[in-house]
């Protein structure tokens, strides 16, 4: 069964929209295998978001990302993690449509609520990351 690595970044908690985001999961008939809540170092940051490192927004992000506990899962089901990317809706918060959970609840790319993994080879080296 395939599998990805989610995580509700610190604005879901703060914003109380994690219950929400976790029911569209369940509502859509994937499966929560592991959940637990972390609060995320730089260093593990560093990692998660190497490809990103070099952007001018990535102090931002670590100050954001650090900012709070995050909500990590691991989710399961037949074309995960596409579907998943689908029900998040893209990175940049103008083009997420209505319906997705960044076009209904997020206001800035930054800070849009929900980590996705974009790949299989990503979503297990993600999962080795956070769940060991
Ligand atoms: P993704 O989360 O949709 O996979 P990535 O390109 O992997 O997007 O970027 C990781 C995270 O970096 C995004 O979720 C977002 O928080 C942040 N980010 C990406 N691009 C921008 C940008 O142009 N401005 C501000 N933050 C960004
Ligand atoms: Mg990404």
């Amino acid at each position: 069964m395939e599998r990805t690595y989610i995580m509700l970044k610190p604005d879901a908690l703060k914003r109380k929209v994690a219950g929400e985001i976790i029911s569209r999961i369940e509502k859509k008939g994937f499966e929560i295998s592991e959940m637990k809540m972390l609060n995320l170092t730089e260093d593990v940051l560093k990692e998660h978001y190497a490809h990103i490192a070099e952007k001018p927004f990535f102090p931002e992000i670590l100050e954001f990302m650090t900012s709070g506990p995050v909500i990590g899962m691991i989710v399961e089901g037949d074309g995960v993690i596409e579907g998943m990317r689908r029900l998040m809706g893209p990175t940049q918060w103008v083009e997420a449509l209505p319906g997705t959970i960044r076009g209904d609840f997020a206001f800035s790319t930054g800070e849009n609520l929900i980590h996705g993994s974009d790949s299989v080879e990503n979503a297990e080296e993600e999962i080795k990351r956070f769940f060991g």
